[in-house]
């Protein structure tokens, strides 16, 4: 499943800003977002580059990450103790590389996503192949934001099932959970598979807002409670029918263990950079399989290079649900890639190509780049 390829030597590791206009704000219960900012890594080996996504928010709102720290992270720590250690033969040896450092997941995974990418690209295998992966095409949902009224999410609602999306998520929060939900319900009918995501907005002391979503046959509540909670989800999850799916609980395959055994979540929602990087990614879904516990790919509204990893991800075999991973045009007018399509059977293609399958189109990347920095070996 691993294989094995050349070592790859890196010369240099280039962190680069980009902010790509969104198509349309995307708001949740944390906050609003009108242009995607991120870090891309790219590392030079020489005869080979690879790019990374890294998916820090530029506030600090859905985890303790934000750009400016990872840039910092990046820049004075993680990049400099993965040039010093010589040339990488295993891309574990990333993740072990920079284990000295506390937390910093998601600066840690766009490292280790770039040197795979490197990696694979040496020996010409495609990053779906090296997870495991056993489908060509994968399930996509579609997760759409607060809006100031249930009429407005409808109709953009309408355009995506028109599209072919097979599941669509519902962003919630205090004030705007119950009726929200309900008129878009009854707007849908009771077949179109409906989620809600709460971004971590409620306490226990709200079950009465779950015990009344309860009654709306959603496929999953994701998140309800604190972002570092698991106990109380427990205590939630007894209280109700609807499976709770956990995204920002969930740090590590530890923690995927620690959830399942505690009965704090019946599905979970997998993103590489909340979990430190696309190998851990793949820890967590080997446990949930093992246990019988479905998941399912999120996102973090990626650009192509994130998107095009986590469409690898989401063709391992216990992915059985449809995630996040939308088309690039939910998103943006341009991508920085070539742009993932979205077929009418609401399925996208998994890059068949060497590492992640794409890289940014240089004209369009240097039109979204902010700054740029470059450490040397
Ligand atoms: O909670 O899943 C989430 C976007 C940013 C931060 C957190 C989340 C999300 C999404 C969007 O739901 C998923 C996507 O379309 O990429
Ligand atoms: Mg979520």
């Amino acid at each position: 499943m691993t294989g094995t390829g050349p070592a790859v030597r890196l010369q240099a590791i280039e962190v680069v800003e980009v902010a790509l206009p969104l198509v349309r704000p995307f708001r949740t219960s944390f906050g609003e977002e009108r242009t995607k900012d991120a870090l891309l890594v790219r590392v030079d080996a020489g005869d080979v580059a690879g790019w990374g996504e890294c998916v820090a928010s530029p506030e600090p709102r859905y985890s303790e990450e934000w750009i400016d720290g990872a840039r910092s992270i990046q820049r004075d720590h993680l990049a400099p103790a993965l040039l010093a250690g010589g040339p990488i033969a295993d891309p574990g040896e990333v993740g072990r590389r920079l284990s000295f450092v506390r937390g910093h997941r998601m600066s840690k995974a766009s490292l280790e996503a770039a040197v795979l990418d490197a990696w694979l690209r040496a020996s010409g295998r495609s990053l779906a192949t090296h997870l495991g992966g056993v489908r060509e095409r994968i399930e996509c949902g579609v997760s759409v934001g607060i809006a100031p009224t249930a009429e407005s999410m409808l109709e953009e609602i309408r355009g995506y099932l028109a599209k072919g999306y097979r599941r669509i998520k519902l962003k919630i929060e205090p004030g705007r959970d119950v009726e929200v939900v309900r008129l878009i319900r009854d707007g849908l009918g009771p077949d179109v598979p409906l989620s809600v995501d709460a971004n971590a907005a409620y306490s226990l002391e709200d079950a009465d807002v779950f015990e009344a979503l309860d009654a709306f046959g959603l496929t999953m509540i994701e998140q309800p409670l604190d972002h570092d909670d698991l106990v109380d989800h427990a205590e939630l999850q007894r209280r109700l029918r609807t499976p709770i799916c956990l995204d920002e609980s969930i740090r590590s395959a530890r923690d995927a263990a620690a959830a399942i055994a505690l009965g704090a979540c019946r599905v979970i929602n997998i993103k590489p950079g909340r979990v430190g990087g696309l190998l851990e990614a793949r820890r967590i879904h080997d446990v949930a399989r093992r246990r019988g516990v479905p998941v399912w790919i999120g996102g973090m509204l990626e650009t192509g290079v994130g998107r095009a990893a986590n469409l690898a991800l989401a063709a391992m075999p216990g992915v059985t649900m449809p995630g996040d991973t939308s088309a690039s045009d939910r998103y943006f007018a341009e991508d920085l890639t070539e742009p993932f399509v979205l077929a009418p059977d609401g399925t996208m293609a998994v890059p068949p190509g060497p590492g992640i399958g794409v890289e940014p189109i240089p004209a369009r990347l240097e039109a979204c780049t902010v700054g740029t920095i470059r450490i040397d070996a």
